[in-house]
This record gives C-alpha cells, structure tokens and sequence, in this order.
C-alpha cells in the first residue's frame, strides 16, 4: 500500500470582518486575520489547518514547506519535531502581554500539525478527534456565547462592515455599538435566541470594574440558569478582583484571568492568593500556556480551569492538557480569537478527544458566522456543536474561492498582524496599551 506524500504545501494569508469589540489590548479593527495550511497529497487529497494572522507566522509557514513537502503522512511527527527545532528561538519572548498570544512558531506548527491530521482522518475514514489523545470522547461539545462591549464605529472613518445580516437580531445587533448594559443583555438575548447558548463569557478589562460587575448582575437576572464568566485578562489589581469577586459570589460560575502579575510577584502567584481567598474558580489562557508555566500553575493551585487553545497549545497538546485536567481534577476548557470556520472544525475536534467533565469552549465564531471558508461549517445549535463519528479528517470541505477571496481582501487592505491600539485611538486621541487599566479608562 503506497502512503501518500505532501506533493504541495500552500500558504494563504487571510482576513475577514470584525465588529469593533472592546478588550483590554484596545479595539477590533475592521479586519481580522489569519493564516491558512492547505497541504496536497501526490493522491490530490487535501489537508487543511488555520492559525492567527500576521507577517510573521506567514513568514514561518513559507520557511517550513522545504520541510513538509515531500513528507509522508506517517512521518508528521518528525516533519513537526523539526519545525520546533527550526523556529524555536521565534517564541523566546513568550506570549506577551497583550490579551492575545504574541508567540510564532507555536503557531506555525500548529497550523502543520493540523494539515496532516486532517489528511490522515481522511486516509484512515476517521474524524481528527480520533487521533487525538486517547480518541474521540464525545459527539456534542458544549460551546459558550462570547459576549463582548462593542465600541461604535462612527467615530471611525475605517471600513467596519454594516448591514451583512438583517436576518436576525443577532445578526443585526452584532454590528452596533454595545456600550451600556442594556445593549450588552439585548445582545445575549440575541446570541441565545439564535444559538441557544447555556454558558456567557463577557469580555471584561474594558469599563470600570464596576460597570461590569453591573452588567454580569443584569446578565444573570436575564438568564438565571446560565453559566456566566468575567474575563478582564489580568487587567485589575487583586486587591480590585477581591472586592468585585465578592460582589459576585453565587452569580459568576468561574472567573478568567482577574488579576496578573503585580509588585514583582508572578500572574500564577496572584492567582493562586485570589483562588485561596475566593474559593471562585479560576480559569486562565494568560499564565499555564506551556508546560512549565503550567507545572508552576499546578504547584501553586493558581488554577482550576486551564483554557487550552489548540491554537498555541497544538492540536495534540491541547488534548494532552485535557487528559492532566482529567487525572488532576481540574476543567478543561478552550481560548479562542476571532476564526473563520476552519478553526471552528479544529477547536470543535480537539474538545470532541478530550476526556473528563470539558467547560463549554470559547470561539468567537459566532461574530464572523455567514464568512465561510468552507461548504460546509460547523452549526452551534442549542448552545453545542456535534462532531459525528462518522466525520473524516477536521470535517470540512474549503472552498478555494473563498479562500483566494479573503486573501485578495488581506492584500487589497495591506494588512497584517493585529494591531488594536490603531482602531481605539479613534475612540481615545493617543490610547496605548496598559495591563493594568481597562481600556476605556484614560
Ligand atoms: O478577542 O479581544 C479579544 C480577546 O480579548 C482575545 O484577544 C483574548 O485572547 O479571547 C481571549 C481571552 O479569552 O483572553
Ligand atoms: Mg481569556
């Protein structure tokens, strides 16, 4: 039996549109991006892989096809082993500061790794959470509805897209600003009515704490029996997190990364005081994502949910943080940025192989839902995406067009990696950047 060998690897630098969402590195530009793999065998079978944006993890890609063309599928662990070894020195830095992961060739590898595991669920007549860890574990994953303060554009001139869905409210409302409480119910009424969720997530690190502890508060009198979580990616102080955690005991049924590094002592160090003197369980995707921060996470008790994002994590080593969460008695859960359907497939797979008691995952999916890479993309529906056993490879067929598309949009619009700062001084004359003030307050 012959075994099929990459004839082509080809790299797509992508975008897509995004509303102007609030978080504490700024605000969403007009345009998200990302990378994609499409691996072709010498058997013209298609492997596919989506990772973040930016010239650099472009760069990575373009520099590891001498390495993964002319492979066979057998050998992609040795392909990925000498991808790490190439371009490890790209991630010395670690992940950064931002509220996302600055790392390079994590990502790179990722988006490799999941080419193959694609092309070999496909060779095999398996889904991609058949490979993973110790196989698929569950056909229905629970998905979470992302909720975010969305600033308003008109104090932009930059090209946010309006008016692509009027089908829905939700597909309305996602484009207007959400600045005040009631907008941001209005908004989870929307996200619930269309796709059911059971769990919220607001990103927080944006308004006074205050403001959003008010809003989690309205949030709950709305939807009593839905899980909710407060992510202000590590931008209060502890003693702030202390008191708004106190304001929501009982209300939040875990809390993301509320407070950081502070006065020389280490994120996980905060994390493990304000888990001792909470009891609220913490999730994090700022201080476990990788191995050694999370062994200093563990011996500390800093966290009770590790939010492992196959994106940086890989595929396989996302799964492998679920099968430690499992032995461990922690929650495994999922980080996200914005995606188009292809990520969906691999977060949806991932979270399908892994074991024990899994919190619903986090995409941001449901802001570019109708931007399809894709014929066939994942459907959240009643708060939950199905992988069947029946799926082969990640589960979806690209659709070149598209592709090529979103690519001529990236170079059309020159862009490259995320920037948010650019779009919130349209908002704030001379934002910058702080850790450790939300973004609003200047
Ligand atoms: O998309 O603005 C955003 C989020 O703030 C993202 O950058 C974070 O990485 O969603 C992420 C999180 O959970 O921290
Ligand atoms: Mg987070």
């Amino acid at each position: 039996m012959s075994i099929p060998k990459i004839k082509k690897m080809d790299v797509y630098p992508v975008a897509g549109y995004d509303s102007m969402l609030l978080n504490l590195s700024g605000a969403h530009g007009p345009f998200f991006t990302r990378n994609i793999v499409i691996l072709t065998t010498d058997e013209d079978q298609i492997g596919v892989g989506e990772v973040p944006g930016g010239e650099k993890i472009t760069n990575t890609l373009e520099n590891s096809k001498e390495i993964v063309e002319g492979s066979s599928i057998g050998e992609y662990k040795h392909v990925l082993q000498l991808i790490r070894e190439k371009f490890s020195y790209l991630d010395a830095g670690g992940r950064g500061n931002q509220t996302f992961d600055l790392r390079i060739m994590v990502h790179a590898l990722t988006a490799v790794e999941t080419a193959f595991l694609d092309l070999i669920g496909k060779h095999f007549h398996v889904p991609v959470a058949a490979l993973l860890g110790d196989g698929q574990q569950r056909e229905h994953v629970g998905v979470l509805g992302y909720l975010f303060w969305v600033g308003d554009t008109s104090k932009t001139n930059l090209p946010y897209l309006q008016d692509d869905d009027n089908s829905d409210e939700w597909g309305k409302l996602r484009r207007h600003p959400a600045t005040d409480v009631q907008s941001l119910v209005k908004l989870a009424q929307a996200a619930y009515d269309k796709y059911g969720f059971k769990t919220f997530k607001l990103k927080g690190g944006v308004f006074d704490g205050e403001k959003e502890v008010a809003a989690i508060k309205a949030l709950h009198q709305a939807f009593p029996d839905a899980k909710l979580d407060l992510d202000p990616n590590g931008g209060w102080y502890l003693k702030d997190a202390l008191h708004y955690a106190d304001e929501l005991k009982g209300i939040l049924h875990y809390i993301e990364d509320p407070c950081g590094a502070e006065e020389g002592f280490s994120g996980r160090e905060i994390l493990s005081e304000f888990q001792k003197l909470t009891h609220m369980p913490v999730a994090t995707n700022m201080v476990d994502t990788d191995w050694r921060q999370m062994s200093h996470a563990i011996t500390l008790n800093a966290v009770s949910i590790p939010l492992a994002d196959p994106h940086f994590w890989t595929m396989e080593g996302a799964v492998r943080v679920a099968q430690l969460c499992n032995e461990f008695d922690l929650n495994w859960g999922v980080h996200s940025n914005n995606h188009f359907d292809i990520s969906l497939a691999m977060v949806a797979n991932a979270a399908a192989a892994a074991p024990g008691k899994v919190y619903d995952i986090d995409t941001h999916w449901i802001w570019q839902d109708g931007q399809y890479l894709t014929n066939n993309p994942y459907q959240i529906k009643n708060g939950e995406i199905t992988v069947p056993k029946t799926n082969e490879g990640l589960g979806v067929d690209i659709n070149l067009n598209a592709i090529k598309k979103a690519h001529r949009l990236y170079v059309d619009n020159n862009l490259g990696a995320r920037d948010d700062a650019a779009a919130m001084q349209y908002l704030i004359p001379n934002w910058k950047f702080d850790p450790k003030r939300p973004a609003m307050v200047r």
